[in-house]
């Protein structure tokens, strides 16, 4: 397989204007015919070019022009392409072909899930279905007529308006829907099932009703309340934050038990994976309700941003992506406490995209080549695409971004654009000059900021260095400094000081002037504050104001202060988790000498203060409380041992314990719930708390404590504490603990995604012998390798959230892993390449475990048919 560049585009020879599709279901094969209405590109400097369809899988049954079918000389067809080399300039097309969704397990394409046919178009599916050109500039307009077996299928849907509808005589049922906006091939739909909908209505800012459904199985008709509130949620949202209303008259959402991602937004029909979007308080996790209402709004935000305006080339992705998530993180912190989404995306960012930004498979966020598109739905183009949205919007200031977004979505209605378009609107609209700040889509890798501070008490002077250096990645070397919009504040004794900058350019924050946007775009600056009647601790990369690694020398009675007074919730927290670093540093150099290490007082002291603070946000200070995770130190300590990080870990969290026990038990009773569930912010924070503090309480190996795990276990109504408290039997291998999985595996045997819970908590324990325990569960009737949700919650919870049990010395979860990867590849390459990334990166680890790993690498490379997903990543990390 061979890569493709961005340097390579060109635009398309030929346009589609209107795209008529003709679906016949069938138990055995179906059969699609099309008829594009086809012209020349006058855009294109090629003009007398041949057509060239994209086409993968398909059995050709016949082809025509104008009415006049073709001769096997006209056309010839390869694995990827269907070419004929002699077209008029304007001419219908006529094309009919055979697949088989019924032996799709690639779940790309057409397929079945649950009985039911399904597509998964996004991003080159659709030339799974018929010949087309499957790109996402080519923007068509779409008729689709369904035809199947009235009494197994009685719901056939697809985008845009039902137009007609009939009864055949054969018993059949034949519809037609008609999308009136042109879109892209990724985002055509179809479904066909025994579905039923849960109906409700939303009312535009303009007054026009939409009629909003949620398709489902009967017998999740009862788990859709939460997606249908969240939808109504993120409709309103997207109208008073964006100014964007909805555009059709329906808005329609099937979910379907497999899925290779969370959903899929296709225009005014998306697909749902069913744990994206059911959900109720017995069968799923407070976790899980937050999913269902970022990713139903997600999806929904992409109407505007990914389908009103699109991508030109798949080079753009994060344009949709990254914009897209962070108007959804946006939505879910005005739902919910913005402090808590933030820490939540920052870990995720620091411990997923960090890894993969230092890995083989780094990349901008803009790509500049791939070989499978698929690969690049990453933490990079998602979450640090947003990040880099967020800085557009913390160097604007919330109004000219609006401004901004505006101009984007008037300028691009209806087109095919790029990130530059994006940035050139923000540019228009706010005067402000982005070039420097360009790079963030350029360059691969994660900036670091090496900061120090120094006070000048005669001239009450505090200089803020700060250097920046982004690391070589793979293919860029010597990066030039990147626009880093830093966000400060400094601390005295009684709160935040009022800041004067000498000579440099700064945005204020804030009326008062506390807080400030410096603006680092130099390889080394310097940074004055004057007036400063007492050395201050400075607060910085408030908010995570840039995704970089920061690096500043605090003392540990100035990471306390900062524990203990600052007023960002982020810098709170993450002063908590560098001295959460810097006990696991000593604690892991006392355990290499062979020696004991005790917990420092002032930091159990700082987490005491904390606890007995009641007007702290219990969210936040459950987050508080939580030691840096295993992820995350392995990204900080080089080479990473996980079994030193493990161990290390654990014996802090046992003392943390013992020295917090009353504190810890006292809030364990004071979050208890007398109310009815509701998954709102303030008992969610409150589950949180409890649960943290019942985590830390087990492992005091207490009889009347586990007593307690017990009881929530047997007598809590919701998932939420139910799970909390099986973990933490599994996790502490409690006498109870067997007993508690068979019962709760009776209990919930029906409910597929309660089971995927129940394989996730087994697979996660740190126990000896998981491995084992895991292979076994894949012979369990419960399990489906076919279905991806399986396969995540045991496999890639095993490989990714069980770094001891993965990383064993004798390489057996190494070869586990690579024994997966090979037979997933040819079934589900995708997830099959996804699964592999834990191998990937071998380079982090010590000797003994990147042999090993390497060694399982090559193994897999050595496979025949490798599909091109795997090939790439496999061919990426070996070398
Ligand atoms: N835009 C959607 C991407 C997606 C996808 C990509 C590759 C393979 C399968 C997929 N299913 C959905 C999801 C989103 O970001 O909204
Ligand atoms: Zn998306």
């Amino acid at each position: 397989p061979s890569a493709i560049f961005l340097k390579d585009y060109s635009v398309p020879a030929f346009l589609i204007d209107a795209t008529e599709l003709r679906f016949e279901l069938g138990e055995e094969a179906t059969t699609v015919h099309s008829c594009l209405t086809l012209r020349r590109n006058p855009a294109s400097d090629n003009a007398t070019a041949g057509l060239t369809l994209h086409g993968a899988e398909l059995e050709l049954l016949s082809l025509a022009i104008d009415g006049n079918t073709l001769s096997e000389s006209q056309w010839s067809v390869s694995e990827e392409t269907l070419c004929i080399a002699e077209v008029p300039d304007q001419f219908e097309l006529r094309c009919s072909t055979r697949i088989y969704p019924q032996k799709n397990t690639s779940l790309e394409g057409l397929y079945k899930s649950s009985g039911m046919f399904c597509t998964q178009c996004e991003a080159e599916g659709f030339r799974k279905i018929t010949y087309y050109l499957d790109r996402p500039d080519v923007m068509s307009v779409f008729t689709v007529e369904i035809l199947a077996d009235a009494n197994t299928y009685p719901v056939l849907l697809s985008n845009g308006n039902r137009t007609d509808v009939e009864t055949l005589e054969d018993g059949r049922t034949r519809v037609v829907w008609h999308d009136p906006f042109p879109k892209p091939a990724y985002l055509f739909a179809l479904v066909a099932g025994d579905l039923q909908a849960v109906e409700d209505t939303f009312t535009t800012c303009n007054g026009r009703v939409v009629e909003l459904k949620i398709y489902v199985e009967q017998k999740d008709l009862d788990k859709c309340e939460h997606a249908m509130l969240s939808l109504k949620n993120a409709m309103r949202w997207d109208e008073q934050v964006y100014g964007r209303e909805y555009d059709l008259d329906i808005f329609n959402i099937v979910a379907v038990d497999d899925f290779n991602m969370g959903a899929m937004e296709n225009k005014s029909l998306n697909i749902f994976n069913t744990s994206c979007v059911l959900a109720k308080p017995e069968t799923t996790t407070d976790a899980g309700f937050q999913r269902v209402e970022g990713v139903v709004a997600h999806e929904y935000f992409h109407n505007w941003s990914g389908n009103r305006v699109t991508c030109r080339d798949w080079f753009q992705l994060s344009l949709k992506e990254g914009f897209t998530v962070f108007r959804d993180a946006e939505f879910s912190a005005d739902m919910g406490s913005p402090t808590v989404k933030r820490v939540e995306d920052v870990s995720l960012l620091r411990s997923t995209q960090f890894a993969e930004d230092a890995g083989p498979m780094a990349h901008p966020v803009r790509p500049d080549s791939f070989i499978e598109i698929s690969n690049f739905y990453t933490v990079t183009i998602y979450e640090k695409g947003a990040e880099v949205v967020r800085m557009i919007h913390t160097l604007l200031g919330p109004e000219l971004f609006r401004k901004g977004s505006d101009l984007y979505f008037e300028r691009h209605d209806g087109q095919a654009v790029t990130c530059e378009d994006f940035v050139l609107a923000m540019e228009a609209a706010s005067g402000m000059d982005l070039s420097q700040f360009r790079r963030w889509y350029e360059l691969a890798g994660t900036p670091e900021l090496d900061v120090s501070g120094s006070y000048d008490a005669e001239q009450g002077r505090y200089t803020l260095t700060v250097k920046q250096h982004c690391p070589d990645t793979p293919g860029q070397t010597n990066k030039p400094p990147l626009h880093i919009p830093f966000s400060v504040a400094l601390l005295g004794e009684a709160g935040a000081l009022r800041l004067n900058l000498q000579g440099q350019e700064a945005d204020s924050e804030t009326a008062d002037n506390t807080e400030m946007v410096l603006h680092v775009t130099e390889a080394q600056q310097q940074f004055v504050f004057s007036e400063l009647p007492e050395e201050p601790v400075p607060s910085l990369l408030r908010g995570f104001s840039a995704p970089v690694k920061l690096h500043f020398p605090y003392r540990r009675d100035q990471l306390i202060a900062l524990i203990t007074r600052d007023t960002d919730g982020f810098c709170r927290w993450d002063a908590c988790q560098q001295l959460g670093i810097l006990e696991m540093t000593a604690a892991m150099e006392s355990a290499k000498a062979g020696a004991d290490y005790q917990l420092s007082a002032d930091f159990s002291g700082a987490l005491a203060q904390l606890l007995a603070d009641d007007s702290l946000d219990k969210a936040m200070l459950a987050m508080m409380l939580v030691l840096p995770s295993e992820a995350y130190l392995a990204e900080v300590f080089k080479p990473v041992d996980v079994h030193a990080i493990h161990h290390a870990r654990e014996r802090l969290r046992r003392q943390l314990a013992e020295a917090l026990r009353e504190p810890l038990l006292q809030t364990y009773e004071r979050c208890q719930d007398a109310q009815p569930y509701q998954a709102n912010a303030e008992q969610i924070a409150r589950r949180s708390l409890k649960n943290t503090s019942l985590a830390y309480l087990m492992l005091l190996g207490e009889e009347g404590i586990a007593q307690k795990a017990r009881e929530q276990f047997a007598e809590s109504q919701n998932m939420t504490d139910r799970l909390a408290a099986l973990t933490t039997l599994v996790n502490n291998e409690d006498s109870a603990k067997a007993e508690a999985l068979m019962s709760f595996y009776q209990d919930w045997q029906h409910e597929p995604l309660v089971i995927n819970q129940w394989f996730q908590v087994q697979a996660a324990s740190s126990a000896p012998g998981t491995l084992e325990k895991v292979k076994s569960l894949m012979n369990h009737p419960a399990f489906d390798i076919r279905n991806p949700n399986k396969v995540r919650a045991l496999i890639a919870t095993f490989c990714v959230q069980n770094a001891v049990n993965f990383h064993r010395e004798d390489g057996a979860g190494y070869a586990f892993l690579a024994d997966q990867v090979i037979a997933l590849n040819r079934s589900n390459p995708q997830i099959a390449s996804r699964l592999l990334q834990p191998l990937s990166k071998w380079r982090k680890y010590p000797e003994a475990a990147q042999q090993k790993m390497q060694a399982e690498l090559k193994r897999i490379l050595a496979e025949p048919d490798l599909s091109r997903d795997v090939y790439e990543v496999v061919s990426k990390s070996v070398s």
